[in-house]
């Protein structure tokens, strides 16, 4: 099954998947999974969600060469609920998307926080993955899926997120000046309904990308079943100067779950990537699969831009 693509999909897995399990975190642990992605000091850092024996989840650093073999994983994580006195974070923190802020010379983590009140979104900065600052809860609930563009647009930072309104689940865009107070709501990419594969729910995957074309937003569509949901990813294009406008958008989704490791688990037929890391026109995609391992998947950003050229809107 090595390299299996089905229909459009547009990556091709590692033969290494999956990368990292339960069963190679240096302490107990129910599952691994939905890392953030970035290179640090010429490595691959994963910040791992690893959810724990009583059901909760904390962000654990892992560290690699060549970003596919001989993970070196960090003893205690970098951010745990229990450290930080905010109720916000009582049932625990989720999903981190990582963006490096040229202007601040620091990464940015946006996370889901999540308590009795419901999920929110929460940022922390770092220089280092070593100590990190949390700013603390920026969004209200329901809201997650947050993600920070890699530079300021004019004079802004912008950030991508996905509040939920009852049923209807859009992402949507924000921007503010100092990564706390942030405003100007915008509708980018909806729910589409009735059957579509991404007709459920949608959110935001790892930060958008920016191409000549546009900004590329890879994100993740929710279909659901009987049987349950299932999670597939896919792509739009943003324009560069006013990311309000969405400017293309693939009608079909670019990875699905297919692999025995993405069809059964914790939560089957789940693929859900919230990190990336841009290697020339190579894109690896790091993801969770099943909501119980780590695996990766590579594309070329040039095939799917020209695919998105296909498909504007
Ligand atoms: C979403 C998020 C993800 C998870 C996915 C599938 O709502 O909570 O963390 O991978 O569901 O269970």
């Amino acid at each position: 099954m090595k390299g299996l693509r089905v229909g459009r999909e547009l990556f091709t897995r590692s033969e290494h998947n999956p990368l990292i399990t339960h069963r190679d975190m240096p302490y107990c642990c129910n599952t691994v999974f939905n890392p953030g992605a970035a290179v640090v000091d010429g490595e691959v850092l994963l910040l791992l969600r690893v959810e724990d024996l009583e059901g909760r989840s904390h962000l654990t650093v892992a560290r690699s060469k060549d970003g596919v073999t001989d993970w070196r994983i960090e003893d205690e994580p970098l951010m745990h609920p229990r450290e930080h006195g905010t109720p916000y974070e009582e049932y625990g923190i989720e999903d981190p998307r990582l963006t490096y802020l040229e202007d601040i010379g620091k990464w940015v983590i946006v996370y889901t926080a999540y308590s009795p009140m419901g999920a929110g979104v929460a940022l922390a900065v770092t220089e280092d993955f070593k100590t990190v600052e949390r700013y603390g809860l920026v969004l209200a609930p329901n809201n997650k899926d947050a993600a920070v563009f890699p530079r300021k647009i004019g004079d802004k930072y912008w950030m991508l997120h996905r509040p939920a309104a009852g049923q209807i689940e859009h992402v949507w865009l924000t921007e503010c000046v100092d990564l706390v107070h942030w405003g100007h709501p915008w509708m980018v990419i909806n729910e589409r309904g009735g059957p579509w594969w991404d007709g459920y729910r949608v959110g935001a995957n790892s930060p958008p990308i920016e191409t000549e074309d546009g900004w590329l937003v890879l994100y993740h569509g929710v279909k659901q079943f009987p049987g349950g949901p299932t999670y597939r990813m896919g792509a739009a294009l943003l324009d560069l100067e006013d990311p309000r406008r969405l400017l293309a958008r693939l009608p079909y989704w670019i990875l699905g779950p297919h692999e025995p490791y993405e069809t059964s688990g914790e939560v089957p037929n789940v693929v859900f990537s919230n990190g990336h890391i841009l290697d020339g026109d190579k894109l690896h995609i790091y993801y969770g699969a099943a909501d119980s391992s780590v695996c990766l998947a590579t594309g070329r950003l040039s095939v799917i831009v020209e695919e998105l050229r296909q498909h504007r809107v």
